[in-house]
């Protein structure tokens, strides 16, 4: 066959199978072959794997990337963008290749309460124009779903825009949707095939204790995990199943750290309810006391849902990774530096020396680049996960659940999106430092984790954009991508209630 590239001997991982001694060629971009000792009439180029794994290209479906916190606009003025979140598409998808993941799922945001949603898609689609590295794709978060918007501009999202799916918060005071809202969202999006992307955290309790906490001078990075201990996350997920359930259609909770909200999540799924789980690795690798640290430093790693208390915690997040509660395992992205004003800083502005207050902390970490090596060094290498598994919630259940047909996997028909690991034999284990990464922000807060294994070769369509610790893709290589409704199971005509829509 004729090829532009072929890779020879991997250990290919797909989220069913792993061959050994595999090759895969490629043409146009595209994967054509799979297989042992791949016949080349003519070839461009060869890469030896050198028997390492081959994994799909991860694909992370959170990542916020130029996107204005609304915390930071005062008297409606929009302060300039190295701000909230300080990654823009450059720079955030050049973090992303480095670390093995070649599609990103953006967050268009209506920021106005009653901004048309149309502009908005526009305005993302001009930040992210030839400025990616990578492939990406937006959802778009609701903050005022307007009759307008989700009878008129849902449809055109989906059929002009090609995004088939949308984010509300049931918190943040000028982003919370009341539970009516919700279910006008949910109303449209089941019948436009739209996946309601839910950030389930109950406002009101989170409020109530903030305001009692700092009536008790408990304002320091650490007490954010306080006013939100894990059952305000438990209410609002159980509350937003229930109203998904009502209205017979699929949701994904998005960003779970508790083991309370993961059994409610478990428990829809066992009655069968079209309910997905997302998990991201500050839940899995890291604990409360990363809040602990200095007097202000554990703003950097303030978010929200907070990072948790219990060990337990932490074990419910990977059983439900295990035992597929959870489908997808996400970075949220969402990225401000440390010491810049309209950074983490914020805390400090509006708060006391030398603790600040934790209300005022943007919410939030950077994770694009290590979500992919993490997993595979923490899971599969240190043996919590299978290599299957490790594919399947890093890349092919993403790519499913939000319709990226041709992402997710590694067989003919797909789009040559790959990570060529090291041989396990080759690679010394290194400890991270922030310096070693590609992203905006001035630090990290996975800082000192061993890593026993990076991507040697991250691949896009083809063409090799990381290679031994370099980023050697272009800017404005990365593809806007036209979505397909999810390719997971949707609304099941059971009701609970005669009402019908
Ligand atoms: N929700 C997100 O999805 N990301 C960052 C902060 C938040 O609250
Ligand atoms: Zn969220
Ligand atoms: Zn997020």
């Amino acid at each position: 066959m004729d090829f532009d590239l072929v890779i020879r001997n991997g250990t290919v991982v797909t989220a069913s199978d792993i061959w050994e001694s595999c090759d895969i060629g490629i043409k146009d971009g595209t994967i054509v072959a799979v297989g042992p000792r791949l016949l080349a009439t003519a070839c461009a180029q060869e890469i030896d794997a050198e028997g390492a794994f081959i994994t799909p290209g991860g694909v992370d479906s959170h990542v916020h990337l130029s996107q204005v916190n609304r915390s930071t606009i005062t008297n409606g003025v929009i302060p300039d963008r190295e701000n909230y979140v300080a990654d823009t598409y450059d720079t955030g998808t050049r973090s992303a290749v480095a670390g093995g993941t070649t599609t990103v799922i953006t967050f268009a945001s209506q920021m106005k309460k009653d901004e048309s949603i149309i502009p908005v898609i526009e305005n993302y689609h001009k930040l992210a124009k030839d400025q990616s590295y990578c492939d990406y794709a937006f959802h778009v978060i609701i903050t005022n779903p307007t009759p307008q918007i989700v009878e008129d501009e849902f449809p055109r999202m989906v059929d002009e825009y090609g995004i088939t799916s949308v984010k509300l918060y049931m918190t943040y005071k000028p982003m919370k949707l009341l539970d009516y809202q919700i279910l006008d969202v949910m109303y449209s999006a089941r019948k436009l095939g739209i996946t309601t992307m839910v950030h389930a955290e109950n406002a009101d309790i989170i409020d109530w204790m903030t305001q009692h906490l700092e009536e008790k001078l408990m304002t320091q990075p650490y007490h954010h995990g306080t006013s939100r201990p894990p059952i305000v996350e438990a209410e609002a997920t159980n509350r937003v199943i229930c109203l998904a359930e009502l209205m017979d259609t699929p949701i994904l909770l998005v960003h779970i750290s508790g083991g309370p909200a993961t059994k409610h999540i478990r428990d829809a799924q066992t009655r069968l309810l079209p309910i997905y789980g997302e998990t991201c690795p500050q839940y899995m690798f890291l604990l409360a006391d990363s809040m602990r640290k200095g007097d202000f430093e554990g703003a950097k790693c303030v978010c929200s849902p907070p990072i948790r208390e219990d060990k337990s915690d932490q074990d419910a997040i990977w059983a439900g990774i295990k035992n597929g509660t959870f489908n997808v395992v996400s970075s949220d992205h969402a990225p401000c530096k440390y010491n810049h004003p309209n950074g983490k800083q914020r805390g400090l502005q509006h708060g006391n020396l030398p603790y600040g207050k934790f209300r005022f902390i943007p919410n939030g970490l950077p994770g694009v680049e290590t979500r992919v090596p993490l997993l595979f060094s923490g899971g599969v290498l240190s043996g919590r996960i299978s290599p299957q598994k490790f594919v399947e919630v890093t890349s092919t259940n993403p790519a499913k659940l939000y319709g990226l047909k041709k992402k997710g996997s590694i067989a003919p028909g797909f789009d040559a999106d790959l990570v060529i690991w090291y041989s396990q034999t080759k690679f010394q284990p290194f400890k991270l430092t922030n310096e070693m990464l590609h992203h905006a922000i001035d630090y990290t807060p996975f800082e000192g984790i061993e890593f026993k294994n990076w991507p040697r070769y991250t691949i896009i369509r083809g063409k090799v954009v990381f290679s031994h610790g370099e980023v050697v893709g272009e800017m404005g290589y990365g593809q806007f991508i036209q979505r397909e409704k999810s390719l997971l199971p949707g609304p099941r005509d059971v009701w609970l209630s005669e009402w019908r829509p």
